[in-house]
């Protein structure tokens, strides 16, 4: 098998390529069933799961990103996703998260396992397959991103399609939060979003709902805002409450987004 480095660097040539790409933004129609997974974080035990409980190979999987920091297998968890992605390169849809990111890799645990497991040097390659990441996926009607909005919205679909991670806008898709009771400020510039906010942005990209990651959700292990937003969470930082994924099969999508979450 090919070395880690090898392997990050097919990774990052296939997340360039991919169908439907234009800058950041991934378009696709939704032409099979489609598989999405919220944060992993290093945690292997959710990815074992997924990958003896779904038909991996006849869905569009998309991951919303945060794969790396906080669980102690990051490394190994990279590695199934790039056996995924190099079976079905154009099936596979990784995103960028906030984690994805060496700042946060140094604060939340990655860098450290790293260091660890003698692996600094992937360091270079790691930092090319971060900035390869797209960050936005328009499934059909679906909306798939790691946090929210990118802010302030861009006037028009061009506009939207021309943002970059450089953008200062495109810092809001990976660091948002919906505005609930639940809602902390998490400083540095990040802010939420409202239900006005959300509608004015699956207006703009002629989407019905939209599913997100980065927020770890107690217990429930998801939730849905505004009747149109779900926030997906797939590791359960060691607490054994329930991780969730969405499952949506082909054919319209109901209004009543709940039926497509599966917990475990
Ligand atoms: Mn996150």
């Amino acid at each position: 098998m090919e070395s880690y480095e090898e392997r990050l660097k097919i990774s990052t040539q296939l997340n360039m390529s991919l169908k439907g790409r234009v800058n950041s933004y991934v378009e696709r129609s939704r032409d099979m069933p489609v598989l999405i997974v919220g944060d992993l974080h290093g945690e292997m035990d959710s990815v074992h799961f997924i990958l003896e409980n779904f038909e991996l190979d006849q869905n569009l999987l998309i991951f919303l990103g945060d794969y790396v920091d906080r669980g102690k297998e990051s490394l190994e968890l990279l590695s199934v996703l790039f056996d995924l992605q190099a079976r079905r390169p154009g099936e596979v849809i990784l995103l960028r998260g906030n984690h994805e990111d060496w700042g946060m890799n140094l604060r939340y645990g990655f860098a450290r396992e790293l260091s660890d497991k003698g692996k600094d040097l992937l360091y270079k390659p790691l930092l090319s397959w971060y900035e390869s990441l797209p960050l936005m996926a328009r499934i059909g009607e679906i909306m798939a991103l790691h946090g929210g909005p990118p802010y302030p919205l861009p006037g028009n679909m061009d506009d939207l399609k021309k943002l970059t991670f450089q953008d200062e806008r495109s810092m809001h898709i990976l660091w948002s939060d919906p505005e609930d009771e639940s809602y902390y400020p998490r400083g540095g510039g990040t802010r939420s979003f409202n239900r006005q906010e959300l509608d004015a942005f699956l207006s703009l990209a002629q989407c019905q709902c939209m599913v997100r990651g980065h927020q770890y959700i107690p217990s429930r292990g998801y939730k849905i805002n505004f009747r149109k937003c779900v926030t997906l969470f797939t590791a359960t930082y060691g607490m054994g409450w329930s991780r969730s994924v969405m499952y949506l099969p082909e054919g319209p999508i109901q209004e009543n987004l709940e039926q497509y979450i599966a917990t475990f």
